[in-house]
């Protein structure tokens, strides 16, 4: 078997190192140009010359969750591609939202600027039962995210594609239930793939239906939200404010009204990173698990984008 791995800014040497060890009887190198072809690939925004010059490739195993940057190639219809599926990240992505909701609830940037000024000062505590949390995208991270919000006595919603049953949590699902998750949810939570049913999904109609001083927390693509119409809306006073770890161009752009912009918190696409050594583990898992012809968890279904 040979394994070639391609990544875009990132070291593949412990990758090389990690499977070798997996796979001593296997070739497992870096991918370049000309390189020998492979029946396995591992790979992180590989560019179209690498899917082209690899016609062998049985099975592409993304480092990510999302694959929406993957589709945009043009893949054989024959390659399966697998993507991360949780390997560290739920953990990660429920520390950051729960983080991210407590922050703006209990107001701890009030306090922080108050206490920075030497300011003794209280604020009137909030009703929790007017903060009602919607988490768009019931997947392996968001299911997550939903039922650690729930330990903070938080109500919980949920919107997905198709129907979910969460004990305690809201579930809505498909498109004609959106308009009834958004009227009940004033801290909306995006966990949902990139994908052309879900881009600009994030806009002026469906976040001025966000009960009044909503906020918005975007953990999923920066594709996903109109950056003007959130900040219209914060403008007239609707929406609250705002934390975004992800961007329509990543790094963000020096100059871009989001850096210094007061109601928005920003964070560098940081909310679940991945873990290399998970992330090995359960490559090489599902590597094994399809050489003794078994299924897998991860497997992108093309039509649907994730
Ligand atoms: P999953 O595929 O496990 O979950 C996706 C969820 O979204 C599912 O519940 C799915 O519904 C729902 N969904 C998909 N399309 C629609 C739609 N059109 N309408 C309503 N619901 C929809 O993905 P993960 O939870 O693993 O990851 C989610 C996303 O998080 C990734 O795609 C990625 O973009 C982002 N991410 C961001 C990271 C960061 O650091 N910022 C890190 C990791 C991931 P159903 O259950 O019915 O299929
Ligand atoms: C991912 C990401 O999709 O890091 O895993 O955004």
């Amino acid at each position: 078997m040979n394994i070639t791995i391609c990544f875009d800014k990132l070291d593949p040497a412990p990758w090389v190192q990690g499977l070798q060890k997996a796979f001593p009887e296997a070739t497992v190198s870096a991918w370049a140009p000309g390189a020998p072809p492979a029946q396995q690939a591992i790979v992180w925004a590989p560019p179209q010359q690498f899917i082209d010059e690899q016609p062998g490739l049985q099975t592409l195993f993304n480092i990510g969750a999302g694959v929406d940057a993957l589709l945009q190639l043009k893949l054989p219809p024959s390659l399966k591609v697998v993507r991360l599926d949780d390997a560290g990240m739920s953990v990660q992505m429920a520390e950051f939202v729960c983080h991210a909701v407590i922050r703006h609830f209990r107001e701890f940037d009030g306090y922080d600027a108050d206490t920075q000024a030497g300011k003794w000062s209280y604020r009137k505590p909030r009703n929790r039962a007017d903060f009602a949390v919607g988490v768009m995208g019931l997947g392996v991270l968001g299911e997550r995210v939903a039922k650690a919000l729930q330990v903070f006595d938080f109500p919980v919603n949920g919107y997905s594609r198709s129907p979910k049953d969460l004990p305690g949590i809201r579930c809505f699902s498909g498109a004609q239930a959106l308009p009834d998750f958004l009227a009940a949810t004033r801290v909306l939570v995006n966990l949902l793939p990139l994908t052309p049913d879900t881009e600009n999904i994030l806009n002026h109609a469906t976040l001025s239906q966000l009960q009044k001083g909503g906020y918005v927390i975007n953990v999923a693509r920066g594709k996903h939200l109109v950056d003007e119409d959130l900040l219209a809306l914060m403008d007239s006073g609707h929406l609250a404010g705002a934390t975004l770890d992800v961007f329509r161009t990543e790094p963000l752009p020096a100059g871009h009204v989001f850096w210094q912009h007061p109601k928005i918190t920003v964070t560098p696409h940081t909310s679940a990173r991945t873990l290399r050594e998970e992330s090995i583990a359960q490559i090489v898992g599902k590597m094994q698990a399809l050489q003794r012809g078994e299924s897998i968890n991860g497997v992108v279904d093309a039509l649907r984008g994730y």
